[in-house]
């Protein structure tokens, strides 16, 4: 018997090691917000209806946020959300969305279309932001995009924004998550 009993302890200390080992690995993402429009959570974004309006509408599931822009001059309509500084800095945070285009005009130039951006004010050298994050053009049905970013580690203020810059349009937004990552990859 006491050799049966041994033989579980083990097992369950391995088990255990296993354990401490491989949970990491699986939590290498904590959701920490979820915006589904569908509750008054939505109210955490500002609205910057300039050129355009932002409304609800219907979405992905329930409601969706939706942003256009009527303004074919510079400037943007977008949803901003500033983000607890202390609670982001130095840290990696992943965006998760649904997005749908209607009709998203195409400039030249980088910065004029849909778009989903992360600007952090640093006391070195001013704003950064992530330069790979989604720049949309054009007509297409609901898809899930998802980006990261490490916020750098001298951030005063973080912001998310997402909207149409100098271009017309609709861009729809459903179900965005935000995590903090451990890993960039
Ligand atoms: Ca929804």
């Amino acid at each position: 018997m006491k050799i049966i009993r041994l033989s579980i302890l083990a097992g369950l200390s391995i088990f255990a090691i296993f354990m401490v080992e491989v949970t990491p690995l699986l939590a290498a993402c904590e959701q920490i917000k979820s915006y589904t429009f569908d509750d008054e959570s939505y109210k955490d974004w500002e609205p910057h209806d300039e050129g355009g309006s932002i409304s609800l509408s219907d979405g992905f599931s329930g409601k969706a946020a939706k942003i256009q822009r009527i303004c074919t001059e510079d400037g943007f309509t977008a949803l901003e959300l500033n983000l607890p500084v202390t609670l982001w800095v130095g840290q990696i945070i992943r965006i998760d969305a649904m997005i749908k285009g209607d009709n998203i005009g195409d400039k030249p130039e980088h910065n004029n279309a849909g778009y989903i951006n992360i600007e952090a004010m640093t006391k070195a050298s001013g704003p950064k932001n992530p330069t790979d994050w989604g720049r949309f053009h054009g007509t297409f049905d609901w898809k899930a995009v998802s980006y990261k970013w490490r916020i750098p580690d001298d951030a005063q203020k973080v912001m998310i924004r997402i909207g149409l810059q100098g271009v017309t349009g609709i861009i729809y937004l459903d179900n965005i998550k935000l995590y903090r990552c451990t890993e960039l990859e």
